[in-house]
C-alpha cells in the first residue's frame, strides 16, 4: 500500500522519540519513518533498532557526528530518493522536527494539499494570524521578522518561509539540486522553498498550530541567525533562473518500466 515517507532529522531527541513515533503511527499506521541521526550521544541508535518496525516501517541513517539540519535533510532526502525506486511506492515525502512541536495529526492536511495539485505544500504558522503556542516572546519576534524579510528581499509570497515542515511530491523532489544547499537551519530550510518557486512548483500553504518543545533543547543558534540574514540576498541574486536537475530517480524508473 502506498504511504508517505516523513523525514525527521535528530540531534539528542530521545525523550521526545516514543511519543513522536506513537503519534504519528496513530495518526498514519502505513507512514514510513526515516531517522537522520548525528551520533546522538543519548541512545537514539540503539533504541531505534530495538523498535518492532525497525527496518520495516522505522528506517536510520546514522551519520558520523553533529553536521547541521541541513546537512541531515540533504542526506535523508538523498537516502529516500535512492532507495524509493526499490521500495513500496509513494505518496509523499514529508520532513519535520521530532520535538513535536509539528503535530502528526497535521500530516494528513499537508498530503490533502498535495492531492488538490500541489507540488510542496508549506506549514503556516502565520497566515490568517500567529498560531505558535509556549515560545519566548524574543523568538516569535524573531521568526515573525525574518518571514518579512525574506518577503521583502525574495519577493516570495510566503507567509512562514523558515518552517520547516513540509510535504513534497515524490516525483518533483529529485529536480532540486540539493548538493547546492550547505545551509542550516532558518537559511536551509528558505533556500529549498527558493529553490522550489525557482523552478516554479505549484506551491500551497496549510495552516498549522506550532507547540514549542515541552522535553529536550533546542539547537538554534546565533549562527544559524547570521547565516540565513547573509544567504537570502546571496539567494536573490544568485538564484534567479534555475533549470530542475536532470530526472528524479523515481521519473527515470517509471520511464523504463
Ligand atoms: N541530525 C541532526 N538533526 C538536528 C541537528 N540540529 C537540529 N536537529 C534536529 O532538527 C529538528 C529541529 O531542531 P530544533 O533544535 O528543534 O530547532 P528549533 O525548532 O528551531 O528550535 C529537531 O528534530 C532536531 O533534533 C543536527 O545537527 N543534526
Ligand atoms: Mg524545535
Amino acid at each position: 500500500m502506498s504511504s508517505p515517507f516523513i523525514v525527521v532529522p535528530t540531534y539528542h531527541e530521545l525523550e521526545n522519540l516514543p511519543r513522536f513515533t506513537e503519534q504519528l503511527w496513530t495518526a498514519l499506521p502505513q507512514a514510513r519513518l526515516l531517522l537522520v541521526d548525528d551520533a546522538s550521544g543519548d541512545g537514539t541508535p540503539d533504541w531505534v533498532k530495538s523498535h518492532l518496525l525497525y527496518q520495516k516501517q522505522l528506517f536510520l541513517l546514522e551519520r558520523a557526528g553533529k553536521q547541521g539540519l541541513g546537512s541531515a535533510y540533504v542526506a535523508g532526502f538523498s537516502w529516500v530518493t535512492a532507495h524509493l525506486p526499490t521500495m513500496e511506492p509513494c505518496t509523499a515525502v514529508v520532513q519535520m522536527d521530532a520535538d513535536l512541536s509539528h503535530n502528526p495529526d497535521a500530516i494528513k492536511d499537508l498530503l490533502g494539499a498535495l492531492d488538490a495539485g500541489a507540488d510542496l505544500v508549506l506549514a503556516t504558522r502565520y497566515r490568517g494570524g500567529v498560531r505558535v503556542t509556549n515560545w519566548p516572546l524574543r523568538r516569535l519576534l524573531l521568526s515573525l521578522g525574518a518571514a518579512q524579510y525574506v518577503k521583502l528581499i525574495t519577493g516570495m509570497p510566503f507567509s512562514d518561509p523558515t518552517g520547516g515542515f513540509k510535504a513534497f511530491r515524490p516525483e518533483k523532489l529529485g529536480e532540486l539540486d540539493l548538493e547546492q544547499i550547505h545551509s542550516d537551519g532558518y537559511a536551509f530550510q528558505i533556500e529549498v522553498t527558493h529553490m522550489a518557486w525557482r523552478l516554479g512548483w505549484n506551491i500551497s500553504e496549510v495552516p498549522i498550530t506550532f507547540e514549542d518543545r515541552a522535553a529536550g533543547v533546542s539547537k538554534m543558534s546565533t549562527r544559524i541567525v547570521r547565516e540565513a540574514v547573509w544567504r537570502v540576498p546571496w539567494m536573490a541574486l544568485h538564484r534567479r533562473r534555475l533549470k530542475p536537475r536532470t530526472e528524479s530517480a523515481f521519473a527515470q524508473k517509471r520511464s523504463s518500466s
